[in-house]
């Protein structure tokens, strides 16, 4: 039987739900130590998600692709068609991540083009669901590399410059993923057929639960970026070494760390410092290095600015006190984001102007986007807020209210 779309739902008959859905993709990329999620950027558990991405597109007849960076991209309708809606998020996940940031966008996606099927609406514009490739930067240290890379955010040069923990760079991970690293780069024709894209996500953090409803719209994303602090001290016995002869750089990195929290609760700011690495990291041995990732955001540049000039301005001083050498440099960074208020209004008059609007410091492919294509979130309920954690979770009855909150905001966009 073909749908009034002109393609035919998943073969077997009734498109599965939401739930079937996520039960597949749970057990990938999941460690059972931890419980949480380990899909980096191409590597094996990555891999997998990408197959699961295909055999969802394909068994409901979408157009599968994927372009020149590695994204994915499932298409109803003339993948070179104009004025395409775009839905989808990303499977990647953070070090023991938890399975909704991402991996809730994307199912809930393929979920709400079942239920636009089961109401047989017809669609008068190409529609896409994507798997925008390495969100979350978990291996390479950048946010966002497969949307930034398509949206002319990163370049090719730049992205070939990114190595992981072990010296492993992006283009040979990419090859021995099977993808030319050669390829990458702008994709401004692609971007310019998107008339809007909206990405479903799980909040991370709690004001729909405090507001005690199931969807919310996002407004904007904070300024947000990392930087890598790098503290060069001088390595020698922890046992023989007297206290005044130490260059400690990890005294250092802890007065660090303690100025961070100071600097941000001074401006209700956030400020992390999440990922450390000591060289040689020996129990008995004063460490020669001692690098530490700080991620750092807050509602506007100026405040953004003051935390930052502030950390590192006590880390140098710090550092001269202790007879450390300190090399700051920014990794990552993502400007403030403000949603293009045309498309956020018309999400919130189909749904009713029952949904309330909500900011976030959590970065998302859909901030790099709205540079170049009107761009929307959706926000489902995360009871506990807890995120970038194995307890990160959202009710079944939340996601399926998401689903049907992005199925109205599809067929609204898309169809009739
Ligand atoms: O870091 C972030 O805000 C996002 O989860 N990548
Ligand atoms: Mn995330
Ligand atoms: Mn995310």
């Amino acid at each position: 039987m073909t749908g009034p779309d002109g393609t035919r739902p998943p073969a077997g008959g009734q498109p599965p739900s939401f739930h079937t859905m996520w039960a597949e993709l749970a057990p990938v990329g999941r460690h059972p130590a931890s419980g949480g999620y380990r899909r980096h950027a191409w590597t094996g558990a990555d891999a997998d998600c990408r197959t699961w991405f295909q055999e969802q597109a394909e068994a409901r007849g979408l157009t599968y692709e994927t372009d020149r960076n590695g994204n994915q991209w499932a298409w109803l309708g003339d993948p070179l068609g104009e004025d395409a809606v775009v839905t989808g998020s990303h499977l990647d996940s953070v070090p023991d991540g938890g399975a909704f940031d991402g991996p809730l966008g994307v199912v809930s996606s393929f979920a709400a083009l079942d239920e636009l099927r089961r109401r047989g609406v017809g669609f008068r514009r190409p529609l896409a669901i994507t798997n925008f490739g390495d969100e979350e930067g978990a291996r390479f240290g950048l946010a966002c590399v497969g949307s930034r890379l398509t949206a002319g955010q990163l370049t090719k040069e730049a992205a070939h410059r990114l190595r992981d923990g072990d010296g492993v760079s992006l283009p040979q991970a990419m090859e021995a993923a099977g993808y030319d690293p050669e390829a990458i780069g702008p994709d401004p024709e692609r971007l310019a057929r998107i008339g809007a894209f909206v990405e479903l996500h799980v909040e991370q953090g709690r004001a729909l639960d405090l507001t005690g409803d199931a969807v919310g719209i996002a407004s904007a994303i904070w300024p947000h970026g990392r930087w890598r602090y790098d503290f060069h001290g001088e390595a020698n016995h922890a046992g023989t070494t007297r206290l005044a002869d130490r260059r400690d750089p990890m005294l250092t990195y802890a007065e660090t760390v303690l100025a961070a929290r100071r600097e941000a609760e001074l401006a209700g700011a956030v400020a992390t410092f999440g990922k450390i690495a000591v060289e040689p990291n020996g129990v008995n041995a004063i460490p020669s290095l001692v690098r530490g990732w700080l991620d750092s955001r807050a509602a506007d540049q100026a405040t953004l600015d003051t935390v930052v000039a502030g950390i590192e301005a006590a880390a140098h001083e710090a550092a001269a006190r202790q007879g450390v050498d300190l090399t700051v440099v920014r990794e990552s960074f993502t400007p403030v984001v403000e949603f293009e208020h045309a498309l956020r209004d018309e999400l919130a008059k189909i749904l009713g102007g029952r949904v309330p609007v909500l900011g976030t410091g959590a970065g998302h492919d859909a901030g790099i986007l709205s540079a170049s294509v009107p761009t929307a979130m959706l926000f489902v309920r995360n009871p506990t807020g807890v995120s970038h954690s194995p307890a990160e979770h959202a009710a079944e009855d939340d996601c399926v209210a998401g689903v049907l909150a992005l199925a109205d905001v599809l067929e609204g966009l898309a169809c009739g």
